[in-house]
């Protein structure tokens, strides 16, 4: 049996179409987007230590968003996996993109493990600073980074029940959005589609524990512990690629 890497190597080596999804979409630091299980998604380490982004995020509710709710998106999609072939042999990146061809299961929990896969490369304790190309794409986009920051914290705030605010490169621009549930950005079915840059849950998992109904306050906190390293490869990537 070919194991994981190798199978997605010679997918790449294969097929144009898959050339342009890998590079654009397997760009984490820790690399799991790409080497990503193609029959039986895992669950990927968490970056960082359970505690790494307290007092921001707390131990109990990153304990439970890893292990728990993202481990459950996974186990569900694997369920999908399992009982539809047509799925199998596809990354999670494409199972977003052709997200209009599959049930609302591989919706949810297909979106479930993208998202939080991505928004864990997204967390950091170290800070960092958005590079010149980020703050110079910024500051054309929106005039400056408080602008940026507002637009994407109304998308949080205003985004009705449980979803995701965004950070997207489309067409040459950087735009701010929100979707509902666990769609995202890469998905076909999305009002606004683009490549994700910087993502934010804010469904209640994410920060009830701590936060309870002050979901500004979480929003706010998220400033704190953004990883622009990731951020600014992400944005290179899209502007190489895109
Ligand atoms: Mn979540």
């Amino acid at each position: 049996m070919m194991r994981r890497r190798e199978f997605i190597h010679k997918s790449i080596l294969a097929t144009g179409a898959v050339v342009a999804t890998g590079a654009v979409l397997g760009t984490s630091s820790q690399g799991y987007m790409l080497q990503d299980a193609i029959t039986n998604f895992e669950l990927p380490a968490l970056p960082f230590a359970l505690d790494a982004l307290e007092p921001h995020i707390d131990k109990l509710t990153m304990e439970i968003h890893h292990d728990k709710h993202h481990a459950a998106y996974i186990k569900n999609l694997n369920k999908e996996v399992e009982a539809n072939k047509d799925l199998q042999g596809k990354t999670v990146e494409q199972i977003c993109t052709d997200v209009s061809k599959y049930n609302t299961a591989v919706r949810n929990n297909g979106g479930g493990h993208y998202n939080h896969s991505l928004f864990w490369s997204l967390l950091s304790a170290k800070g960092g600073s958005p590079s010149s190309t980020l703050a110079k794409a910024i500051e054309k986009d929106f005039g400056n980074m408080e602008a940026m920051k507002n637009q994407f914290n109304d998308a949080a705030k205003t985004r009705f029940g449980s979803g995701w605010a965004w950070l997207i490169y489309a067409d040459g621009k950087l735009k701010i959005c929100s979707t509902p549930n666990q769609d995202n950005p890469l998905m076909d079915i999305a009002d606004d589609k683009g490549y994700p840059i910087l993502a934010l849950d804010v469904w209640e998992h994410a920060y009830y524990l701590k936060y309870q109904n002050k979901r500004s306050d979480y929003i706010a906190a998220f400033w704190n512990v953004v990883n622009w390293e990731e951020a600014n490869k992400r944005l290179n990537l899209a502007m190489k690629t895109k």
